[in-house]
């Protein structure tokens, strides 16, 4: 817009200064120039603005499906990613420890090639308060409730008890 004004106010100048055909000429031709050049980039940033605007739009509604299906859904699930079986793998339970609310359930994604349980108290005891049962090879366990009281759950696999993880519950 600035470029504008002061195109217009040279070209003033020179009107009224020099009466000079050709220099007047001169002067709306550049200026209608840079008046096409402006709107142009003018309407392209206006564009760009926009898909810019529509991108971060589309991200924001993305990221908030995705945080109300995992709200809605209450669904947290686990990983026993491939290697779990063996003690020396470093592999465990994916996260190790996860916090959901009372009553909300939790899924063990068993990615493994052997069979794995998560199986609620402190290794090697098993305390009754939830238990995936037998979760075969690349299988997903049921949806396992958790407990209604807050509080910290410890859970182990009954079938490789060096394997465990922690349910938080608040
Ligand atoms: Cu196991």
């Amino acid at each position: 817009m600035l470029i504008i004004i002061l195109y217009v106010v040279l070209l003033l100048a020179m009107i009224s200064t020099k009466h000079d055909i050709p220099l007047v000429a001169i002067g709306i031709t550049s200026m209608i120039l840079v008046l096409s050049v402006v709107s142009f980039v003018d309407v392209s940033t206006t564009e760009t603005f926009a898909q810019g605007t529509n991108a971060t739009n589309a991200t924001t509604a993305g990221a908030a499906n995705a945080t109300g299906a995992s709200a809605a859904g209450g669904q947290t699930t686990v990983a026993m990613p491939l290697g779990s079986s063996a003690a020396t793998s470093g592999a465990g339970y994916e996260p190790p420890e996860v916090t959901v609310s009372p009553g909300a359930t939790v899924v063990w994604d068993n990615q493994d090639n052997a069979l794995h349980t998560a199986t609620s108290g402190k290794s090697p005891t098993v305390d009754g308060k939830f238990d995936t049962g037998i979760v075969g090879a690349n299988q997903q366990s049921k949806p396992v409730t958790m407990p209604t009281e807050p509080g910290q759950y410890p859970y182990f696999c009954t079938l490789h008890p060096f394997l465990t993880g922690t349910v938080v519950v608040q």
